[in-house]
């Protein structure tokens, strides 16, 4: 029901122009959504993926690093062990604004190019979005105002200022093509931790209803837009502390394709409790809503333990079918925010051992679209 009125909504508003509104609805309603073959390859390939390993994935990998920016080819991954990883996350936020650079001063058309890169490895894309804030002009983390996101839903002040900045991303996901034109598929993650509240988008900023509102109005408004080459990944923190917690602000099994949460470690002995914990969620959760699993980001800031990729994460995690585990990013410019190695890093010959170890996966592995 809530689908059909949102809809509607949305139809009112994008359709000024349109004519036949029918025929638009159908559309948009179909059930049976078309993506495009290299997207369907590579959910169904990542659906497998976990029986041969866990792939191995960097914030940010190909487009800077500790000490470098920019350079052509280069990743503290590859630095390190000799590959890149097999997933490699990049963001979105302020392609609203400007769109030239992200919030983190990557040029969007290098990041095109690193995602068709990617691509071409075989191995693959996520991208979350930390957005402005709409209402206030602040950023993702202004939490002054508990109004924004009904405020961006149908009928809401800033709804139609909103569906421009959705435009925008999919000009930039319908953007993402190689030579021969076929769109390089990626899976998108917005709305992202949002059991905390230090997004707009949060847990106390918004009620449930309105938080899955703004996933539907979020992919409908994609699909309406052309977008074919997108798979969506639902990422709460590591609050919930059980499946009907996990599931309170779910949007649907029919517009989510992974699941999966963000956990980062300060105490390692609550980490690995606090990961087993969310683990043992999604993997049931998984297995009876059959979708992939996934730590969508994690790390321990500056990795300072020398043995954190053998002594603590593998061994975290390595019981569970998980598709992929993400560090978040090399900052070149916070000289002690990184969470993967670099060469000479303290944990550098651990990371070399963990790659070695046949159930991590890197982008020689993944090959994700056969
Ligand atoms: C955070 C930090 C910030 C960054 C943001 C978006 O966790 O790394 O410095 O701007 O992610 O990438």
């Amino acid at each position: 029901m809530k689908k059909v009125g949102l809809l509607t909504a949305l139809l009112a508003v994008g359709m000024m122009s349109a004519c036949s509104s029918a025929k638009k609805q159908q559309t948009i309603e179909e059930p049976n959504y078309v993506r495009t073959q290299e997207t369907e390859k590579l959910l169904t390939n990542l659906k497998k993926s976990s029986s041969k390993g866990i792939m191995f994935g960097h914030h940010d990998d190909t487009v800077y690093g500790i000490g470098w920016d920019g350079d052509e080819g280069r990743s503290d991954v590859k630095s390190v062990c000799g590959d890149y990883p097999a997933v490699i996350s990049f963001d979105l936020g302020e392609i609203e604004l400007k769109g030239d650079d992200s919030l983190d001063k990557v040029p969007f058309d290098k990041i095109r190019k690193e995602i068709i890169n990617q691509y071409q490895r075989g191995g693959m894309v996520s991208l979350s979005w930390h957005v402005r804030n709409p209402k206030t002009g602040g950023d993702s983390w202004d939490v002054t105002d508990t109004t924004v996101v009904k405020s961006i839903l149908p009928g809401g002040e800033n709804h139609e200022k909103f569906s421009g900045w959705l435009g925008k991303v999919a000009d930039f996901l319908n953007s993402l093509k190689v030579a021969d034109g076929v769109k390089v598929p990626i899976l998108f993650r917005p709305w992202h931790e949002h059991t905390g509240s230090w997004f707009w988008w949060g847990e106390k900023l918004c009620t449930p209803d309105e938080y899955k509102t703004l996933w539907r109005m979020t992919v409908d408004s994609l699909r309406t837009h052309g977008v074919d080459n997108a798979l969506y990944a639902y990422s709460p923190g590591s609050e919930p502390k059980d499946t009907a917690q996990y599931l309170k602000r779910y949007p649907g099994d029919d517009i989510i394709d992974l699941i999966g949460f963000d956990t980062y470690q300060n105490d390692r002995d609550s980490y690995i409790a606090g990961l087993d914990k969310s683990l043992a969620i999604v993997d049931s959760i998984g297995k009876s809503h059959d979708k992939v699993i996934a730590i969508t980001e994690t790390g321990y800031e500056g990795i300072p333990d020398a043995k954190w990729w053998t002594g603590t994460l593998l061994p975290a995690i390595e019981k569970y079918p998980v598709a992929y585990v993400l560090v978040w990013r090399n900052a070149r410019e916070r000289v002690t925010h990184f969470y993967a190695p670099y060469p000479g890093q303290t944990s550098a010959a651990d990371f070399v051992e963990f790659y070695n170890n046949p159930k991590t996966l890197f982008a020689a592995d993944a090959n994700l679209y056969q």
